[in-house]
C-alpha cells in the first residue's frame, strides 16, 4: 500500500487544511516557549525547527506517519545489515563504517561472515600508510617526499572527499596540498597538472567499480603525465631529477586505487600493496566514511579521520536510539515530508554560513537527489506523490546577495536550513558576529515578513512622495519556513555528526516513501548512453542511427 493511502496520510491531509495559513509570527507572540518546545540540544549541536508552520499536532500526526511507515524496523534493518538495497540485493553499511574501535562491540554480518575485520584491517592499513606519507618514509619514484595528492574519481568518488577536504582544511597537515580531478573534460586533468611536480605528485584514483569512463580517463591521462614527465624512453620526456627507465616503476610508486574491483587496479599497473579496498555494502555516495576517505585522511590526518568517524557514529547512535520525537533526523526528514507532499514545496535550499563548507550543498544535492529522486516504490509501484526535492544552496552571506530575492518574494515555497558555527575557527569574532547577525536577521525575516502597514510607516518617515506606488514592492509575506542548525565549532566531529544527520534524513524520507533510496538507474542510463555515442563521434561515417536532433548533433560536431 502506498503511503498516502494510509488514515495518517489522510489526517495529515486534513491538518494542512487547517495550517496553510496560520502565521508563524503568531504562533511565536502566542505560544510562550515555542523556541524551547521546537528545539534539540544535542553534543554541541543546536537544532532549532521553531521556525516551521507545525504546532505540536503536527508533529503528532507525522509521528504516526512514520509508524505508519514501519520507520523504526527499517532504521534497525540498515545497522543491522539486512539487504535493504533490494533491486541491487546489497546491505547498506556505511554506518559499520564509523563503528568505533573501543566501542563493545557487537558483530554484523554480510553473507554469513563478520564485516568488522575487514573494516578495521582497511582503517588500520589506511593510518599506516598516511603515517609513512607524512613522515615520508613513502616517496616517489626519485626519492622525493610527497607534496601534492590528485584524488581521481567522480560522484560518491569525488563530493564526500572533496567536500570534507575543504570544510576541514583548517586542520590539514602541513607540506601536503590536495586537489580533486572528476570531470572528463581534458580541462580538469591538464589544469591540475600544469602546476604540479610529477616527482612529487601522488595519483589516487578512487572509483568503487574501477570502470567509470570519466575515471579511467582522467587515470590514465594522469598515467601517461607522469610517464611523459619521468620516462626516459619517452620524446616528451622533460626529464626528473632521475630519469626512469622501467615505465612500470611511476605507476607503482605514484599510483593509489581505492576499489571494490582489485584485479581491474592490478591489470591498471597499480602495486595491490597500493590498494585500499572496501565493499559492496557501501553505497557510492556514503563512501567517504570507507578507504574513498583516504585523500581526507592525507590531508587532515589519521586521528582527525577518526574523528570524523566517531562524530558521525555519535548522530548514528541518536539516530538509532533516541525516542523519535526527539530525533533530530526522524524531525528533519518529516518536516521535509510536511512541506513536499502537503505544501507541495518544490526545492529546498541549504545555506551553510562558513566559507569551509562552499561545496556542502553539491554534496547534499547528490546525497538527497540521487537517494530520493525517484518514481517507484521497493514494491514496484508507480508513486502518486512527490518524492524528493531539488536541493539547492550557496554559502551565506554571498547567496544573501543572489537567490535570496526569490526566497523572500517569490512565489514558491522554499523551505531553508541554515547552517552555522558558534566559534569560528579563524576569526576572533569581529567579521563572525557580522556572519551570525546575518544567518540570524535572514530566518526571522523569513518568518516575519514585513506588513503593508509596516512598509507605508517606513515610507513615511522617509518622506517617500510615490508611497503608493512603491508600496506593494517592499511588501513581504512572511512566514517562510526554515531550521537554524547551530553548531559550537567546525572540527572533524562535529562535521561527521552533521553529515550523518543529513543521511540519516534522507533515510527516513526514503523510507515513509517506501523508495529504494540506495540505488541509482538514472546515473546507470547515462553511463550506456554515452558509451554507444563515443565510437560514432570517432567514426567517420554520417551518423543515421537516432532520432534526428541526436543525428544532427553529431554530425554538426564531425563537420558532415
Ligand atoms: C553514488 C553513485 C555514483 C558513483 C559514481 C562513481 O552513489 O553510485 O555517483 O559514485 O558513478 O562510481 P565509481 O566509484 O564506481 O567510479
Amino acid at each position: 500500500m502506498l503511503i498516502s493511502n494510509t488514515r495518517e496520510w489522510a489526517s495529515l491531509n486534513k491538518h494542512y487544511n487547517e495550517m496553510q495559513h496560520v502565521q508563524m509570527k503568531e504562533m511565536f507572540v502566542q505560544e510562550e516557549g515555542r523556541f524551547e518546545r521546537f528545539s534539540i540540544h544535542f553534543k554541541g549541536l543546536l537544532f532549532d525547527y521553531s521556525k516551521n508552520i507545525i504546532t505540536k499536532e503536527t508533529i503528532d500526526r507525522l509521528l504516526k506517519l512514520a509508524e505508519a511507515a514501519d520507520l523504526k524496523s527499517k532504521i534497525n534493518a540498515m545497522f543491522r545489515g539486512q539487504k535493504i538495497n533490494t533491486t541491487e540485493k546489497r546491505a547498506v553499511l556505511h554506518t559499520a563504517l564509523r563503528y568505533p574501535v573501543k566501542a563493545s562491540y557487537s558483530q554484523i554480518f554480510v553473507n554469513g561472515e563478520d564485516i568488522y575485520p575487514d573494516i578495521k584491517r582497511v582503517l588500520d592499513k589506511m593510518e599506516d600508510f598516511v603515517e609513512q606519507v607524512h613522515t615520508k618514509k613513502f616517496r616517489g619514484v626519485t626519492g622525493k617526499k610527497f607534496t601534492d595528492i590528485v584524488n581521481i574519481g567522480i560522484g560518491g568518488s569525488d563530493l564526500g572527499p572533496a567536500m570534507v577536504t575543504e570544510a576541514l582544511s583548517y586542520y590539514k597537515v602541513k607540506g601536503i596540498r590536495s586537489h580533486f580531478v572528476s570531470n572528463v573534460d581534458g580541462t580538469d586533468i591538464i589544469n591540475t597538472c600544469l602546476h604540479l611536480n610529477p616527482e612529487t605528485t601522488l595519483f589516487i584514483i578512487a572509483s568503487k567499480t574501477f570502470t567509470t569512463q570519466e575515471t579511467m580517463a582522467n587515470a590514465n591521462a594522469a598515467k601517461n603525465w607522469l610517464l611523459s614527465k619521468l620516462c626516459v624512453n619517452d620524446s616528451k620526456n622533460k626529464g626528473g631529477t632521475t630519469p626512469i627507465i622501467d615505465e612500470n616503476l611511476p605507476v607503482k610508486k605514484h599510483f593509489i586505487a581505492l576499489s571494490t574491483n582489485i584485479p581491474a587496479v592490478t591489470e591498471f599497473g597499480i602495486d595491490p600493496n597500493n590498494a585500499f579496498e572496501f565493499w559492496d555494502w557501501v553505497g557510492g555516495r556514503y563512501s567517504l566514511w570507507s578507504a574513498i576517505g583516504l585523500s581526507i585522511a592525507l590531508s587532515i590526518g589519521m586521528s582527525n579521520f577518526r574523528d570524523l568517524l566517531l562524530g558521525a557514529y555519535t548522530m548514528d547512535e541518536h539516530f538509532r536510539n533516541e525516542d523519535f520525537d526527539k530525533n533530530i533526523p526522524v524531525l528533519m526528514g518529516l518536516l521535509g515530508i510536511w512541506y513536499r507532499n502537503f505544501f507541495n514545496a518544490a526545492s529546498q535550499g541549504v545555506i551553510p554560513y562558513d566559507q569551509y563548507l562552499r561545496r556542502f550543498p553539491a554534496f547534499l544535492q547528490q546525497l538527497d537527489m540521487e537517494s530520493n529522486g525517484k518514481h517507484t516504490t521497493k514494491d514496484g509501484y508507480d508513486v502518486d506523490f512527490q518524492t524528493g526535492p531539488i536541493v539547492w544552496g550557496e554559502p551565506g552571506t554571498n547567496a544573501q546577495h543572489s537567490f535570496f530575492q526569490l526566497i523572500h518574494q517569490g512565489t514558491q515555497m522554499i523551505p531553508v536550513d541554515f547552517i552555522a558555527f558558534k566559534e569560528n575557527v579563524n576569526d576572533d569574532g569581529t567579521q563572525h558576529n557580522i556572519l551570525l547577525s546575518n544567518f540570524l536577521a535572514q530566518t526571522e525575516a523569513l518568518m516575519k515578513g514585513k506588513t503593508a502597514k509596516e512598509v507605508a510607516a517606513e515610507l513615511k518617515a522617509a518622506k517617500e512622495k510615490d508611497a503608493a506606488g512603491i508600496l506593494p514592492h517592499k511588501v513581504f509575506a512572511g512566514n517562510k519556513p526554515t531550521n537554524s542548525i547551530l553548531i559550537d565549532k567546525l572540527t572533524p566531529h562535529s562535521l561527521g555528526m552533521l553529515i550523518a544527520m543529513y543521511e540519516h534524513k534522507v533515510f527516513v524520507q526514503g523510507a515513509l516513501w517506501n523508495l529504494n533510496s540506495f540505488d541509482q538507474w538514472g546515473v546507470e542510463l547515462g553511463k550506456q548512453l554515452a558509451k554507444k555515442i563515443l565510437p560514432e563521434l570517432q567514426s567517420n561515417d554520417k551518423i543515421s542511427t537516432h532520432d534526428s536532433s541526436t543525428n544532427g548533433l553529431i554530425n554538426y560536431i564531425k563537420n558532415l
